[in-house]
């Protein structure tokens, strides 16, 4: 007899035996119609399932007859698993069938524009702090920073402020209260010059520092004030420090952050800490000195301040005023941002408007 293609595929104790041949012959049929898996996984119920025909021969051998047991099972258990052979196959066959129709059906345009996802940037204040520290990186400077929550000591009396001095009072400080500490010794710091005090405290010139930082004083908010705001101070302190050395590193910063065609000039002011002090302008870059409303009809933007360390507060760091000198600095950053990108009104800086951010 010449074999068919199935007998070749069937297991020879299948085919010998004519049920199990027959239910094979049957179930490979019934396979090879199944269009989709719910037909095929009916089918496997039907031969396999617990009441199916392959189930039900090999629940038939208890009851057989000892010395035909063995064989009945062997086609029994064949069968059993030349069918999930079958099956296994036809439903990877599906499979593949219904990964290369939905590949077909499922194109899309790859020539449509996508969804726009608005990047986020640095915020301007970060930004212009940064831009700051790196003119003073770039001249040697190391940034330091310091407790927002600071000793009176260091936020006042190391900086020669008089114990009576207005700015210690309530209205203009942030007093902070804990059991066991007295009023008025922890505040929120109304400068980064703390900073400048401990750094010198703990070490000795030559020093070259700047300080940037939140700042707190309790202010209502206004165009120009806000209850927090950020500053960068600075300092250098080492031998023969003078106030040339003074005006040529704030003219040379205030050249790179306004423009290279700025001119600068000081103006005598008083600070506690400094003695001489002066604050700086610098020529507006909006009408080059003509007058503006920018300027006020001045010409003059004032950027910072700025003097010689006094004496007294080398003292209260344990300097000797006679061997060293020293300048200090200290500018609002929020005034340099507003300034140099034109920005009416302080609070804009602190209300998350993205109108506002994205213009940066
Ligand atoms: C201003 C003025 C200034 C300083 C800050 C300073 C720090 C130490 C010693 C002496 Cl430790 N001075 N800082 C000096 C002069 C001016 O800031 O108008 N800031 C917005």
């Amino acid at each position: 007899m010449v074999e068919s293609l199935e007998d070749r595929v069937i297991p020879e104790e299948i085919r010998e035996d004519a049920e199990a041949r027959e239910l094979a012959l049957q179930a490979w049929e019934d396979i090879r119609r199944a269009a989709n898996e719910a037909e095929l996984e009916a089918i496997r119920v039907a031969y396999l399932g617990k009441k199916g025909k392959v189930t039900e021969i090999l629940q038939r051998l208890k009851s057989l007859p000892a010395q035909e047991r063995p064989q009945a099972g062997k086609v029994g258990n064949s069968l059993k698993k030349l069918l999930e052979e079958w099956l296994g196959e036809k439903r990877t066959s599906l499979e593949r069938v219904l990964t290369e129709k939905t590949l077909r059906e499922e194109l899309f345009d790859i020539s449509l524009p996508g969804r726009y996802l608005p990047r986020g940037r640095r915020h301007l204040i970060s930004r212009t702090m940064e831009e700051i520290e790196d003119v003073f990186l770039g001249l040697g400077y190391e940034i330091v920073e310091g407790p927002e929550a600071e000793l009176d000591y260091y936020n006042f009396q190391a900086l020669n402020f008089p114990e009576d001095h207005p700015s210690k009072s309530m209205q203009d400080t942030f007093f902070i209260h804990r059991e066991g500490i007295p009023l008025g010794e922890v505040i929120l710091r109304t400068h980064t010059s703390p900073v400048q005090v401990r750094v010198m405290e703990s070490r000795k010139p030559p020093l070259f520092v700047i300080s940037p930082g939140k700042c707190y004083r309790s202010d209502v908010p206004d165009a120009t004030h806000s209850p927090m705001f950020h500053q960068v101070e600075g300092f250098a302190v080492d031998q023969g420090i003078t106030f040339g050395d003074l005006k040529g590193t704030l003219e040379y910063f205030a050249r790179a952050i306004f423009g290279e065609e700025r001119q600068v000039r000081f103006r005598p002011h008083f600070f506690p800490f400094t003695e001489p002090s002066a604050e700086v302008d610098v020529s507006c870059f909006i009408c080059e000195g003509e007058g503006c409303r920018i300027c006020k009809y001045t010409g003059w933007l004032e950027i910072l301040g700025s003097g010689m360390i006094d004496p007294q507060v080398f003292s209260y760091v344990g300097y000797d005023p006679e061997r060293y000198s020293g300048f200090a600095f200290g500018m609002g950053v929020e005034r340099i941002a507003m300034l140099k990108h034109g920005i009416p009104d302080l609070r804009f800086n602190f209300e998350n408007d993205l109108r506002f951010l994205t213009q940066f």
